[in-house]
């Protein structure tokens, strides 16, 4: 017999952060606010979305955002200035977001009057889409100057979120990208997902990607009620 153990570490944070994160469901749930994880690479566009996005909505939902990055607070004053109301959380080093700093971010917020809450997750295309944040929803934003091979770089992430937007195709006659190709890898990864391009700095796609963040929260706040 070996004298020594094995600890699958691993598991049990992940056991654990699954138990964390059902009971922030719960916690949203009560509080009828529909909790969207958004992730990506850096860059790729998070915070410019999330400004058009409070634009268009902010007339009819309440939208608070939960930025999480490992330092500074840019993003949270943009967003603030667009008109969300909005926290930093400062992850000191952690490359993505566990339930239990996104339940601290979240109380940091006051939630309770809120209607559409986003977490603007840590930049990058790994870790984040290895922990289930609490949310109600995934999405991830891939820009054009990325590449349309990512799906087959970092599967976990396309198979995981329920929506993908492609971003910055104002830019898309500059770079090498392949729409279709992207599409049908992403289609491959996860039958059925809803893949939405969209330039968060002109606006176009900007409608479909509404309409989304609308129905996905009606539905849901319309499946709580039945269930
Ligand atoms: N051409 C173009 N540029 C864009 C678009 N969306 C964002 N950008 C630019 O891309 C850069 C990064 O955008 P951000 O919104 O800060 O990206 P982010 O994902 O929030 O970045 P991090 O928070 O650092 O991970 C900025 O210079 C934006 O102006 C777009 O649709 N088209
Ligand atoms: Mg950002």
């Amino acid at each position: 017999m070996e004298n020594y153990k094995v600890l699958e570490i691993k598991q049990s944070v992940f056991k654990n952060n699954d138990d964390r994160a059902r009971e922030l469901r719960e916690r949203m749930k009560k509080e009828k606010t529909f909790l969207l994880n958004l992730m990506s690479s850096p860059g790729s566009g998070k915070t410019t979305t999330l400004v058009s996005t409070i634009a268009a909505l902010k007339d009819e939902m309440r939208i608070g955002v939960l930025e999480a990055d490992i330092d500074s607070d840019v993003d949270a004053r943009t967003v603030s200035d667009a008109g969300a109301r909005a926290v930093q959380l400062h992850t000191n080093g952690m490359c993505h977001l566990t339930a239990e700093m996104a339940r601290q971010g979240l109380e940091g917020l006051e939630t309770e009057d809120l209607d559409f809450v986003v977490i603007e997750n840590i930049g990058n295309l790994i870790c984040p889409a290895e922990f289930d944040t609490g949310a109600v929803k995934n999405a991830m934003i891939l820009s054009v100057p990325e590449g349309d091979d990512k799906p087959l770089k970092y599967p976990i992430m396309f198979s995981k979120v329920d929506v993908v937007l492609i971003n910055k195709i104002d830019a898309i006659d500059f770079f090498d990208f392949d729409m279709k190709a992207v599409k049908e890898r992403i289609e491959k990864l996860n039958p059925g997902i809803r893949v939405i391009p969209i330039s968060a700095k002109n606006g176009d796609g900007m409608d479909q990607w509404c309409d989304w963040i609308r129905s996905a929260a009606s539905e849901w706040k319309k499946g709580e009620e039945n269930g």
